[in-house]
C-alpha cells in the first residue's frame, strides 16, 4: 500500500489496486484452482461468516460447504465461465448450514473465483419488468443529453434508494462535471460541480472500462486478507481486477470519509471504448444492494451507453440549428435595413445571439459598439489593433487570445477567446465574438474548503490542491470554438459582403 510512502498526485496512478490480497468483508472469497477445483485461497473472513477458518477450507474441495445440487450447476457453469462475473442460477443456497448467500463466479488469473455475499434482509425481487419497460421508454424518449442524464439518474435512484445519484461527464482533459443529480432534500447540490482528473486515477479509470459496477456497501469496513496471500503457484497475490469483493484503496476510503459517504456504487458510462462517464451513486449509511439490482443498474448503464452518441448528435444538430436559425434572421435584416451595420444588433437576434458567447462587438467606419459581456470601447480598439497586424485572415479565431497576445490579459474575464470576422479592406472592420476564460466560470468542489493533509502523507484529499493544478493547464482560456460555429461565421461575412457590394453597385448605378 502507498499509505506508509509518501503521496503525490501523481504516484496515486501507481496504487497498484488491482492486487491488494485483501477483500470487502461483507461477502467472502474462495480462490480454486481450475483444473483441480480446490480451494488455492480463502478470505480470513471465513471463520466469523461460517464459523469455519480459512486454513481448514484451502487444500480442500467444495463438498464441505455446498449441496450436491450447487455443486452440478457449478460444474455446468464452468466451461462458460470467463472474466465477466455471473450469478450461479437465480435461487439462495444456504452454505454450511449458515445464512443465505448468493454466488458470484468469474474465471481470471488461472483461478475460479466464488465470491459469497450475503442477502440483504429485506431484498425486494430485483426484477421489475414494468418498470425497466418504462425507464427504457423515457431513455429513448429523451432528445437532448441532460434530459436523458435526468432519467437515468432518477431512474437508479428510484431502483435503489441511495441518497444521491448523479452523472458525471468527463471533459477531454479527464477532469469531470456533475451534469445530473437526483438526491435526498437534506443533502447539498453537487450539480455543476467540476473534479480534477485526479480523483479518479488512470488504473482505476482502466478498470472500469473492464468493470462496468464498482460497489463498496460500508466505507468504514476492515479488510479481510487472503489466506495465503500469494498464490503459491505464482508467488503473488490474484489479480482481483474482476472481483466483486476486491478490497479498495486506502487513500479512496478516505476521501469518502470526507465526503460523508458510507457506501457507494458506480456505473461506469462507456462510449466508443472511452470512460464518457459514471452514474455515481452515495448513501450516508452503509448500504447492501442486492447482486440483482446492482445487475439491473449495469443494465441501465449498458442501454446509456449505447444511447449516448444519438443524444449527442441530436444536441449538436439542435444547436447547429439555433445557429442558423438565427442567422438567416440576422442576415435578413442586414439585407432590408438600409445600414446594415445597424441590421446587425438593433432588432433580435443580434450578432449576440447566433453563438453561445458572452458578449460581441461590432466595429464599423471607427464606430465600436459592444454588446453582452464585452471588453471596453479602449480595450477592443486595442484589440483591433492587433487584429491589424496579426490576424488578418477572413475569419480569426482562438480560445487563447492572451497566449497570443499578453496584453490580452486585462480582457480574461470577458475575451479570452475570440472570434472575428473582417467586414472590408479597411483596417478596423470587424464583428468579434467573446467567450470568458473558463476558470472564472467553473465551479470547483471544494476550492473554498480548508484543504485536509494526511497525517503522514503530503497529499489534501480535498479537491482544494487539484483545482491549482487543472488551473495551471486550462488558464487563460475559453471554451474552444467549434466547426460549426467558423462555418457559420464564414458564412455571415460573406453575406454581409455580398450586401455591401450590392449596395456599392446600386450606388453607382444611381451616380452614373
Ligand atoms: C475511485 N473516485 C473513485 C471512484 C469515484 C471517484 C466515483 C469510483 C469508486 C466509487 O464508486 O467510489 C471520484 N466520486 C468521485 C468523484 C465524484 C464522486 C469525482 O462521486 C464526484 C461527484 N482519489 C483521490 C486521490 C487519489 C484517489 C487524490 O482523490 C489518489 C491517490 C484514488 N479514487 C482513487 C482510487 C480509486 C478511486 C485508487 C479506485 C478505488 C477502487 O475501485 O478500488
Amino acid at each position: 500500500s502507498l499509505l506508509g510512502a509518501e503521496i503525490t498526485l501523481t504516484n496515486c496512478d501507481r496504487e497498484p489496486i488491482h492486487i491488494p490480497g485483501l477483500i470487502q468483508p461483507y461477502g467472502f472469497l474462495l480462490c480454486l484452482h481450475e483444473q483441480t477445483m480446490r480451494v488455492v485461497q480463502a478470505s480470513e473472513n471465513t471463520l466469523t461468516l461460517l464459523g469455519i477458518a480459512a486454513e481448514e477450507l484451502v487444500g480442500g474441495t467444495l463438498e464441505r460447504l455446498l449441496s450436491a445440487e450447487r455443486l452440478a450447476e457449478i460444474e455446468q457453469l464452468r466451461p462458460l465461465l470467463t472474466d465477466q462475473a455471473r450469478l450461479l442460477g437465480s435461487r439462495l443456497d444456504k452454505v454450511a448450514g449458515q445464512p443465505f448467500y448468493k454466488i458470484i463466479l468469474h474465471r481470471y488469473d488461472q483461478l475460479l473465483w466464488l465470491e459469497f455475499e450475503p442477502v440483504a434482509e429485506n431484498e425486494a425481487p430485483a426484477l421489475d419488468l414494468p418498470f425497466l419497460n418504462n425507464a427504457l421508454g423515457q431513455m429513448l424518449g429523451a432528445t437532448r443529453v441532460l434530459e436523458f442524464c435526468q432519467y437515468a439518474v432518477e431512474q437508479v435512484r428510484a431502483l435503489t434508494g441511495f441518497d444521491r445519484v448523479a452523472i458525471y461527464r468527463f471533459a477531454p482533459d479527464e477532469s469531470g462535471e456533475v451534469i445530473a443529480e437526483a438526491r435526498h432534500a437534506e443533502l447539498d447540490p453537487w450539480l455543476g460541480m467540476h473534479y480534477p482528473a485526479t480523483d479518479i486515477p488512470k488504473q482505476a479509470r482502466a478498470m472500469y472500462l473492464k468493470n462496468w459496477l464498482r460497489f463498496i456497501p460500508d466505507a468504514h469496513y476492515v479488510p479481510a486478507k487472503l489466506v495465503p496471500v500469494l498464490n503459491p503457484s505464482t508467488g503473488l497475490p490474484p489479480d482481483m481486477t474482476y472481483s466483486v469483493l476486491r478490497s479498495v484503496s486506502p487513500i479512496h476510503l478516505q476521501y469518502l470519509h470526507n465526503m460523508g459517504s458510507a457506501a457507494t456504487m458506480t456505473v461506469s458510462l462507456i462510449q466508443d471504448g472511452r470512460l464518457w462517464g459514471m452514474i455515481t451513486c452515495h448513501h450516508r449509511q452503509p448500504k447492501l444492494v442486492s447482486y440483482e439490482l446492482r445487475d439491473l443498474c449495469q443494465f441501465i448503464g449498458k442501454t446509456f451507453s449505447a444511447l449516448i452518441t444519438a443524444k449527442e448528435q441530436h444536441d449538436a444538430q439542435e444547436y447547429q440549428l439555433h445557429i442558423r436559425q438565427n442567422q438567416v434572421r440576422l442576415l435578413e435584416r442586414v439585407t432590408t435595413n438600409d445600414n446594415f451595420v445597424e441590421g446587425l444588433y438593433r432588432h433580435q437576434p443580434t450578432v449576440l445571439d447566433v453563438f453561445a458567447c458572452g458578449g460581441a462587438a461590432i466595429c464599423f467606419d471607427g464606430d465600436i459598439i459592444p454588446l453582452g459581456n464585452a471588453p471596453t470601447k479602449p480595450q477592443i480598439q486595442e484589440m483591433l489593433d492587433w487584429l491589424q497586424d496579426h490576424g488578418k485572415q477572413d475569419v480569426f479565431f482562438t480560445d487563447s487570445y492572451i497566449r497570443l497576445n499578453p496584453a490580452g490579459l486585462a480582457v480574461r474575464g470577458t475575451a479570452s477567446g475570440l472570434l472575428a470576422i473582417s467586414l472590408a479592406e479597411a483596417p478596423g472592420n470587424y464583428i468579434l465574438w467573446f467567450r470568458p476564460e473558463q476558470v472564472q466560470t467553473v465551479t470547483w468542489a471544494g476550492r473554498h474548503e480548508k484543504a485536509e493533509v494526511m497525517a503522514d502523507g503530503q497529499i489534501f484529499l480535498s479537491p482544494r490542491q487539484s483545482f491549482e493544478q487543472w488551473k495551471q493547464v486550462v488558464e487563460n482560456t475559453a471554451v474552444p470554438w467549434l466547426p460549426v460555429e467558423i462555418e457559420a461565421a464564414k458564412e455571415i461575412r460573406l453575406h454581409i459582403s455580398d450586401v455591401r457590394l450590392k449596395v456599392f453597385n446600386e450606388l453607382q448605378a444611381r451616380a452614373t
